[in-house]
């Protein structure tokens, strides 16, 4: 993999882009530091865009939504990146890979451009790389990222994390513990929307947007929005446009008082703390001495010859 034509990437080249993230992807110490280097290049071209995370479980029709959110944006002059985050089945199962028949129609558009999970990287993991290709697909010019996840693991809340506005899709009736969402996603959520609200399921999302809107009405939010619920079907194309016109007004609202620029501030330096943790891992697992050290310490622990603490602090001042 050589040298990656940063011109064409700021045109929106496609095989440039893919390129690009191939090496942002990339285990090898060399293509690490050449994809740095054009992230550090790009990264003035970045940052103008909505990004959108999308969760919700398996069967909810998140790719099928993301099929009809793309066109409708598409067709609002939009250009769409879908990536996703799905730890679990890197390559073959990958979420997007695996569907990618739902979104067939998207997928041939020259203005989207989908990009299946990254495989999980050394340094950062899978979300670290999906954030990486978030900016080189701002860089080629990309308005809109909308990030999926199944939420295997940890994947919504670093979704959640990597966003400016997080979207948990669900199911008509049932509560969200029936449903598998995990505790703690719903109160990040900055919108509910319940798909599937057609035919004889109707009167049910209705009646579970009600719930939730009283339920949502009830709790805390750490923010100026108060989280929306609303109905949609992606299978009929009904409130598309409505999902849409609300992410707008929240990018309008949090534009124009600051929170929008606050929270990628803070991601970003969150973001910049969870590397130095991983960073400061790796290098105590790569030190040499410390290798050597590791598993006299660990018999020492388990045989209760030193506590816990001592051994983990030796372990540290040797780096
Ligand atoms: N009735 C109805 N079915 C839907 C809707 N959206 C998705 N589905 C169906 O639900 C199933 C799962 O959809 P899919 O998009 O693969 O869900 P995912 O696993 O969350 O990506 C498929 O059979 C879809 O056709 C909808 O709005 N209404
Ligand atoms: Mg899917």
């Amino acid at each position: 993999m050589n040298t990656i034509d940063l011109a064409a990437l700021r045109q929106g080249d496609r095989r440039t882009l893919a390129k690009a993230i191939t090496l942002v992807e990339s285990r090898l110490d060399e293509h690490r530091s050449q994809a740095q280097a054009i992230l550090e290049n790009i990264l003035p071209d970045t940052g103008n865009s909505i990004r959108i995370g999308i969760t919700g479980v398996p069967g909810v029709g998140k790719s099928t939504f993301i099929e009809a959110f793309g066109l409708h944006l598409i067709g609002q002059g939009k250009k769409v990146a879908v990536l996703a985050v799905d730890p679990s089945s890197p390559i073959a199962g990958g979420s997007i890979l695996g569907d990618k028949t739902r979104m067939e129609e998207l997928s041939r558009r020259e203005q989207a451009f989908i990009r299946p999970s990254p495989s999980d990287g050394a340094l950062g993991g899978v979300a670290q790389k999906t954030r990486e290709t978030m900016l080189l697909c701002e860089a080629a010019g990309y308005d809109v990222i909308l990030v999926e996840t199944v939420g295997v693991g940890q994947s919504e809340y670093q979704v959640a994390g990597m966003v400016d506005f997080f979207t948990v899709l669900m199911l008509p009736g049932g509560g969200d513990e029936l449903q598998g969402i995990k505790k703690g996603i719903i109160e990040l959520a900055d919108a509910l929307v319940i798909n599937k609200a057609d035919g004889a399921s109707e009167g049910l999302a209705n009646t579970s947007c009600q719930h939730y809107s009283s339920a949502m009405s009830l709790l805390r939010h750490p923010s100026f929005w108060t989280p929306k619920v609303m109905t949609c079907s992606a299978l009929q194309l009904i409130n598309i446009d409505t999902v849409w016109d609300m992410v707008q007004e929240y990018q309008q609202e949090a534009t124009s008082n600051g929170a929008f620029a606050q929270k990628r501030a803070s991601q970003n330096r969150d973001w910049m703390h969870q590397l130095i943790n991983d960073m400061l891992l790796l290098k105590l697992q790569q030190n040499p001495t410390i290798k050597a050290l590791l598993p006299r310490l660990e018999k020492a622990v388990e045989q209760q010859q030193t506590t816990a603490y001592a051994a983990a602090k030796q372990v540290i001042e040797e780096l």
